[in-house]
């Protein structure tokens, strides 16, 4: 068992899984994966049962039977991780936005000193490539708004890159997190913020996804802009 698991949740990324997956299990440091999928429809989880009979004892796989969001899929990988003592706990997206060579950055940041390393798009001016302006805009101001209403530092706010150690996610109450999409990247930045945990921001590369298609909803931005809200009256009554 390698010491670090890699999270990422699937729903319908038939186009990508099979080559996420070998390119993270091609790099330098070995990592375990767990994919997460919500019973895609596609047959992503039927194309890793397949690929687990080449990497056994590395890729692993928990289905669940209908797709319940973002957030509740990484719980329940961070749960999964936790019972089996995994030190080093990665979130990343299966549509290559997130490079996976980068995985070993993050790894780097949270062996040195951070408990929270975040691939962040905005700590060095804007690196994201081929979003339209509408969503760099939306996400930039996204950090923006989150900052400004709960005093947190991060340039990123909503960054899905993610190394956690476990201590940090052994220190909040998984069940209470109840965000399915930007507002849950939110939200356990801010939970480790609140913990006083050390969170380090690593520069990185976004780019946009160009294969498969894009869960992203209005449902989502109005959920974020509340749940921040939200967040930060939860803490002043002291609940968070
Ligand atoms: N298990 C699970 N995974 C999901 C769900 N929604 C999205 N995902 C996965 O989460 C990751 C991020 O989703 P994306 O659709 O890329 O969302 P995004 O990055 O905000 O938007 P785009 O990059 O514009 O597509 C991908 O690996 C998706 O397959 C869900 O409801 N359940
Ligand atoms: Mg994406």
């Amino acid at each position: 068992m390698s010491e670090g698991l890699v999270v990422i949740p699937t729903y319908n990324e038939i186009e990508n899984i099979e080559t996420i997956i070998r390119a993270v299990f091609s790099l330098a440091t070995a990592f375990d994966v767990l994919i997460v999928d919500d019973n895609s429809p596609d047959g992503t989880a039927q194309k890793v049962m397949e690929l687990q009979e080449e990497f056994p004892g590395r890729l692993f796989i928990e289905v669940r039977q209908e797709k319940s969001g973002l957030g509740t899929a990484y719980v329940h990988g961070f749960k999964w991780a936790i019972l089996r003592k995994y030190d080093y706990i990665f979130e990343m997206d299966a549509d290559f936005s997130h490079n996976p060579n980068d995985l070993e950055k993050l790894f780097a940041a949270a062996t040195t000193n951070a408990d929270l390393a975040i691939g962040s798009r905005y700590s060095t001016g804007v690196n994201v490539v081929n979003w339209p302006l509408s969503r760099v805009l939306l996400s930039y101001f996204a950090s923006v708004y989150v900052k400004f209403i709960t005093g947190m530092q991060i340039h990123d706010a909503t960054a899905g890159f993610i190394c956690y150690r476990r201590k940090v996610l052994e220190s909040i109450n998984l069940d209470n997190i109840k965000f399915v999409g930007y507002a849950f990247q939110i939200e356990m930045k801010y939970r480790a913020y609140v913990g006083g945990f050390n969170i380090v921001e690593v520069p990185i590369i976004f780019t946009d996804r160009t294969r498969g298609e894009s869960k992203m909803s209005n449902a989502i931005i109005k959920e974020a802009i509340f749940g921040v809200i939200s967040l930060r009256i939860k803490r002043m009554l002291n609940l968070l």
